[in-house]
């Protein structure tokens, strides 16, 4: 019996913050209070002056993504691993079948390419095509495999994007199935002509790459989505939203009561557009990814969306492509693989520049890191709660360590940092993933394939509340 007591820390939740012990026993919380006792062959981790809180949960990562011709370069070992390191203790990655692919098939590929991983893992399915058989196996995964959310690409014209058509029949398969959609929202047509305009100007650098992806493209896709799952009455869970237009979407909505959720990444906090005017090719490079970093002003509204409650959740699309892979597209930045790292930094970024600037609370740390994701996509309390009963994914918080983020140190395979040189306040000091310490100050103990997949149950009850009154309100706008 693997017994571990988190001794004179201070917990905090998403609802409060108080001095507590705690114990775990046979990877469950299985005390949470003051002065606890633990049997004698106890582990124990003295927390003291640290906060002891639920491990990250990042919602959005890409480990061993084949994408745009090449493979990302951590799989889901060295990604776990790395998020580990960070504090991060559970992944929601991505199924994407090609188009016409079975989704079945794509997930049991996917399953396997992730037995190895050192975390916690669950997976959101892309529909990147439709037909009767899809609306099917949309009905196996929920049913028989614990998805719960279906991701849907609106950019990446000629490969993995979803026309309205896509959309629609997806949207309402999910309301009917109790899933999320969630969606990339930037308009893949507009892209594609962008792109080409952008090169008939003669620019092929990737300072051509946010040029094509104006915020506007971004802007007019998350309202045509949110207004798609409005007419059918469904929640909308819209992915790494980086601009204005985008958040004001969804706080336009959520205004009007629709049930709307958005995601930001750690990178579009904190870093801008400046990165891809760097005359260093592989630098601007190692920065393309989609949406691209915007503006300076965007990044204070995003951290106003999640200050007040219009955004929801964070996350770091882990997808790292080293230099050589990056310059397949030297010669045109619309060939440059999208991606960029951050499952490391995520946590210690956010506590610094949210935290320590006084813009979130502990506890708001605590729901934008964890326990938000964990309730939109239905694993709360098991994960994103130091309560008992909960996993035993708990990350001790030393406030007072510091740290430079750089790709020499980090544990990611990728070779580029977006934070690259940033010292940030605020750092963990333990990771434990199902009981087991597996980062303990600077040293990583992450056991290749301990993780195990996360089942996340459909949301029958809201969205079969949802659906019958759509019904009632077609029946009633009939009648007059
Ligand atoms: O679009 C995504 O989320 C994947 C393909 C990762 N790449 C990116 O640029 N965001
Ligand atoms: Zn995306
Ligand atoms: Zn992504």
């Amino acid at each position: 019996m693997t017994s571990l007591l988190i001794r004179g820390g201070t917990v905090v939740n998403a609802d409060q913050a108080f001095k507590a012990d705690v114990l775990t026993q046979d990877g469950k919380i299985v005390a949470v209070g003051p002065n606890l006792s633990a049997p004698a062959d106890a582990t124990v981790v003295d927390a003291g002056g640290q906060y002891v809180m639920p491990g990250g949960i990042d919602p959005h990562t890409h480990m061993q993504l084949p994408f745009m011709g090449t493979t990302t370069m951590d799989d889901f070992y060295t990604g776990t691993a790395a998020g580990l390191a960070g504090g991060n203790t559970t992944i929601i990655d991505f199924v994407i079948p090609n188009p016409q692919q079975s989704l079945l098939e794509a997930y049991q590929t996917w399953r396997g390419w992730a037995e190895k991983s050192a975390s916690d893992y669950s997976f959101h399915v892309a529909i990147t095509w439709w037909s009767e058989q899809v609306r099917q196996e949309m009905g196996t995964l929920v049913q028989n495999e614990g998805v719960n959310s279906f991701k849907h690409f609106m950019a990446y014209k000629n490969a993995i994007m979803c026309d309205d058509e896509t959309l629609v029949n997806s949207f309402k398969r999910s309301l009917e199935l109790g899933a999320m959609p969630t969606v990339h929202a930037e308009n893949g047509e507009l892209v594609y002509l962008l792109q080409r305009q952008v090169a008939e100007m003669g620019i092929t650098g990737p300072e051509g790459h946010p040029l094509s992806r104006p915020p506007m493209v971004e802007g007019e896709a998350a309202n045509r989505a949110i207004a798609i799952a409005d007419v059918l009455n469904v929640p909308i869970y819209v992915v790494h939203v980086s601009c204005i237009e985008a958040a004001e979407a969804i706080a336009r909505a959520r205004a009007r009561g629709q049930r709307v959720y958005g995601e930001v990444l750690a990178g579009h906090l904190v870093v801008d557009d400046s990165v891809y005017r760097h005359p260093d090719f592989a630098t601007a490079a190692a920065h393309v990814m989609s949406p691209p970093f915007r503006g300076k002003e965007n990044q204070e509204f995003l951290w106003r969306g999640l200050q007040s409650g219009n955004l929801h959740t964070t996350a770091t699309d882990h997808c790292t492509f080293c230099a050589a892979q990056k310059a397949v597209g030297k010669d045109d930045f619309s060939k440059i693989p999208n991606g960029t790292g951050g499952v490391e930094e995520r946590l210690a970024v956010i506590w610094d520049a949210g935290v320590n600037t006084g813009r979130l609370t502990p506890s708001e740390f605590v729901a934008i890191t964890s326990a938000n994701t964990a309730k939109l996509f239905n694993i709360y309390p098991q994960k994103g709660s130091v309560s008992v009963g909960a996993d035993a994914d708990l990350v001790v918080w030393d406030p007072a360590g510091t740290k430079t983020l750089s790709a020499a140190t980090q544990h990611s395979k990728g070779d580029f940092n977006i934070f690259e040189g940033r010292t940030v306040t605020g750092i963990p000091s333990h990771t434990v993933s199902r009981g087991e310490l597996v980062f303990v100050q600077g040293d990583l103990r992450a056991v290749r394939g301990a993780g195990k997949y996360v089942k996340r149950a459909a949301f029958s009850s809201n969205f079969e509340a949802s659906r019958l009154r759509a019904e009632a309100l077609r029946a009633t706008s009939v009648v007059r």
